[in-house]
């Protein structure tokens, strides 16, 4: 069926089924016949890629359908919608979710089967949708499943990019980095040629005075691109709702003018214009809590908010509402400040283009807006140069400069004097050049700023914030702890194991109420229910075992510790703490007698995750951590002992068999540096152990599972500035057993030791500012402690089923929940059959 033809709602998707079908259709799946007549003449793999076509498509056309119905009902109920604008939405792959989702992955895992195919094999030909960097792009990702399942009227709004996160491979030990083309043949996307909107950039200012005397600014242009919109559905678990994830991509506003040019023989500029429109959505930036502060980024977060607001503010003014109504239908949450221009935007339009008062405008903007902070990392937080600003945004900037004027009065008002404060406040930082502080907009623009865990909302709540507690008093900030999907990250992941439970717990109810996991305590003595536990984790990690002999080419023993670090590769999340670790754990076995070894618990030590292409320290761990695994995993005399292995290109599809199937993972930044951390969840939630420090959301899963069944380790975040500046006035003392370790690089035990000077540096001579030192000894500790508890599986068990009973605080459903009661204000709208 042709897509994207006729229009049901001009605001809505359109697609086969946009009107609603006479007579209600049912899923037959494709027929064998027609399949199996043509099948003898394809080989394999093409094969496989048709299956993997033919059950999207057939899912698909199904999903459209639904989405559609629950677009018009959505629009006739009219009632209050929220918006969720995001940079990134790490999606991974739709197929298994589409299946679940809808209930009939069984079905479908039979109709394959009868043609020959293995469901997985048909799965696993899909690309993963990898629009994003990590956890934030992640959670946004999760944040769109949970939406459409507790059936909330919402959008998503992103960026379409040509080019996703960067394929990681790793040749002679270093990372490369390979474009991700993934849009051939993506049938989860619905081009919509017909909601396009034109965004302005560059050019002036023109001041001019209407018929009363009132000063109005209108911007002229420089230069206009075209934002074309691609329609993503997003299907619910078990509800009818799917919802709308809209992503824009550029291109060339106009055909007429540049046809103009092309006639008139200037060829080359025609051309490049249409280049320079397109390459506004070509590619994610790939840096992980860094903000480099590129034009090009600025304008991608330009043309995607200002083609975001055109769109939610056209859909408001067809219901032809007062102004004043537009907070009470429309909920903006900001996924950290990328979106901070959609508040610039917003107040543009209506003084600007709606010629509202300036006042009862922004009483609009504040109520309409929500922020949500990721990070109190300095370098992650942005800030653009005035003149760049100016250039590109002359009309956003004169309302900026007008922000801070009126918010700036009204502190000097209730702290008369304190011209500290002012300065500390200001939006524009007196730097040269001068900065826009995006977090400053963000947080005066807003009517709820929130972080993403306890401790880290308290963080910025009395470091970055301070001031603006003391301005807006405590109510302003408020704290929601991250959350995962469960439907992803048990279910889907892990179906044996949410099968098991779902046996014990008579259904599977806790895909959607997941405190009920609780219920399973009483199962913890039960020796049948842990045998079945066990040989599940077995079987998952034999999956991963099979997964690194395919992308390494090592064999693991699947009876040995599986010990996993996979994250975004950064020196606050200490992968180089591990692998000194690993080190450390390599040389002692080297020192012990054959005896001595006969008592120890084989381990693999599995790393994996990407380093921002321009991070040269993330780069260099990379390294490292490849070059003791070509040491020690060819050492005939610790064999199975040991292992080191870095899985390339660590992905969402990745995540799904690595997350199963840890025995440890490790979560150990730096006190105070990760916000939340989201990866602890999912490990936990499988059935994995964890050892951690006290930060992000291991603080609240510890209190959660109880102290006994957390390997918790290292300095607290409130030592760790007293830490740091001890080190910078040279009380500094390397930890004797780092010393060892750095003694046997710097012998060349891993290769050549000049590779490896900075990483060394940056903790011997430079500060060490992410205490590797001064934790190394309590993590050496408590994976000793790790090793002995792991002996004593009949406890360990115990360890890992109460913990995932425990864990339901951490549903995501919970988190929108919190998002919806606090912030946005929004009910949810049941979409029924008969709609
Ligand atoms: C992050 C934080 O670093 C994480 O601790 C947090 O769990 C997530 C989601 O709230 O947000 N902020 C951030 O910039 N990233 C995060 O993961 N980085 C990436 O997504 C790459």
């Amino acid at each position: 069926p042709s897509v994207g033809a006729p229009i049901a709602d001009l605001q809505g998707p359109v697609g086969p089924g946009f009107s609603r079908p006479k007579h209600k259709r049912t899923f037959t799946g494709f027929g064998p016949s027609e399949i199996k007549s043509v099948e003898a003449s394809i080989p394999e793999p093409l094969r496989e890629a048709a299956a993997y076509s033919g059950t999207a498509l057939a899912f698909r056309d199904r999903l459209i359908i639904e989405w559609n119905r629950t677009q018009q009902r959505q629009t006739f109920t009219d009632q209050k919608r929220v918006y969720y604008l995001s940079l990134e939405f790490l999606m991974g792959r739709a197929l298994d979710n589409a299946m679940l989702n809808v209930g009939m992955k069984d079905i479908a895992r039979d109709g394959l089967a009868d043609l020959g195919f293995r469901i997985e094999d048909a799965i696993s030909q899909e690309h993963d949708a990898a629009l994003g960097n990590g956890g934030l792009g992640r959670l946004a990702a999760c944040f769109l499943d949970s939406m459409a399942t507790l059936n909330y009227p919402a959008w998503g709004y992103g960026l379409r990019y040509r080019y996703g996160i960067f394929k990681q491979e790793i040749v002679n030990g270093y990372q490369m980095e390979i474009p991700d083309y993934w849009l051939d043949n993506n049938p989860w996307e619905f081009p919509r040629h017909d909601i396009t909107v034109d965004i302005q950039f560059y050019g002036h200012v023109n001041k001019t005075y209407d018929e009363d005397g009132k000063v109005v600014y209108s911007w002229e242009a420089g230069e206009t691109v075209r934002a074309v919109a691609y329609d993503v559905p997003i299907p619910g678990y078990r509800t009818k709702t799917t919802n709308n994830l809209r992503l824009w991509s550029s291109k060339a506003s106009s055909g007429e003018f540049d046809f103009q040019k092309f006639n008139a023989g200037d060829y080359e500029s025609a051309v490049a214009d249409q280049q320079t429109a397109e390459t506004i959505s070509a590619v994610l930036y790939p840096n992980d809590n860094l903000e480099r502060g590129k034009e090009l980024r600025l304008k991608q977060q330009y043309f995607w908010c200002a083609a975001s607001l055109y769109d939610i503010v056209r859909r408001f003014k067809k219901t032809k509402r007062a102004w004043s109504e537009f907070p009470d239908q429309v909920a903006i949450q900001l996924n950290d400040t990328h979106p901070t221009l959609a508040i610039v935007e917003l107040q543009r339009i209506l003084i600007d283009v709606e010629g509202l008062e300036w006042d009862e405008a922004w009483r609009i903007v504040t109520g309409t807006f929500g922020y949500t902070n990721h990070t109190v990392l300095p370098e992650a937080l942005e800030k653009w140069s005035v003149p760049l600003m100016q250039n590109l945004l002359p009309r956003h900037l004169q309302i900026i400069y007008d922000i801070n004027l009126f918010f700036l009065q009204s502190v000097e008002k209730r702290f008369p004097n304190d011209r500290d404060m002012l300065s500390r406040v200001s939006i524009i930082e007196e730097s040269h050049p001068k900065m826009v502080r995006m977090a400053y907009i963000a947080i005066i623009g807003s009517h709820k700023v929130n972080g993403v865990a306890e401790l880290h909302s308290d963080l910025i709540k009395t470091t970055i914030f301070k001031d603006f507690v003391t301005i807006y008093g405590p109510d302003r900030f408020t704290n929601v702890t991250n959350g995962i999907t469960p439907r992803r990250w048990l279910h889907q992941a892990n179906p044996e194991l949410s099968a098991l439970i779902a046996d014990k717990l008579g259904g599977y109810d806790f895909l959607t109420d997941l405190t009920l996991l609780d219920k399973l305590e009483a199962f913890v003595d039960d020796k049948n229910f842990r045998q079945e536990w066990s040989d599940i984790k077995a079987k998952n990690k034999l999956r991963l075992a099979k997964l690194i002999k395919d992308v390494t080419g090592y064999s693991v023993n699947p009876n040995s510790l599986f010990d996993v670090q996979v994250k975004r590769i950064h020196e606050y999340k200490r992968q180089q703490l591990n692998i000194f670790g690993v080190i450390h754990r390599y040389l002692s076995l080297k020192a012990m007698t054959p005896e001595e070894r006969k008592k120890v618990v084989p381990r693999v030590s599995i790393f994996g995750g990407k380093a921002a292409p321009g991070y040269w320290m993330a780069k260099s761990i990379i390294y490292l951590i490849n070059s003791v695994a070509a040491v020690v995993n060819k050492d005939e005399e610790i064999g199975d002992l040991l292992k080191v292995i870095f899985i390339e290109d660590y992905n969402v599809s990745k995540a799904e068999i690595i997350c199963p199937a840890s025995d440890i993972s490790e979560h150990i930044s730096t006190a105070g540096t990760e916000a939340s951390g989201t990866s602890n969840m999912k490990f936990v939630l499988n059935g994995g152990l964890i050892i951690g420090t006290c930060d992000g959301a291991n603080i609240e899963i510890t209190r959660e599972i109880g102290e006994q069944n957390i390997f918790l380790f290292g300095n607290l975040a409130e030592d760790v500035e007293d830490l740091r500046h001890r080190h910078f006035y040279g009380d500094f003392q390397l930890d004797p057993q780092l010393k060892r370790v750095f003694d046997a690089i710097k012998e060349g035990t891993f290769g050549d030791p000049s590779s490896f000077t900075s990483l060394i540096s940056s903790i011997e001579e430079h500060g060490d500012y992410y205490l590797v030192s001064d934790d190394f000894n309590s993590y050496i500790a408590t994976h000793d402690m790790v090793d002995k508890e792991f002996q004593n599986q009949e406890e360990w068990l115990a360890k890992s089923i109460t913990s995932v009973a425990r864990m339901g605080f951490f549903s995501m459903d919970r988190v929108t929940n919190e998002y919806a009661d606090s912030i946005w204000n929004v009910e949810p709208l049941n979409i029924a059959d008969e709609d």
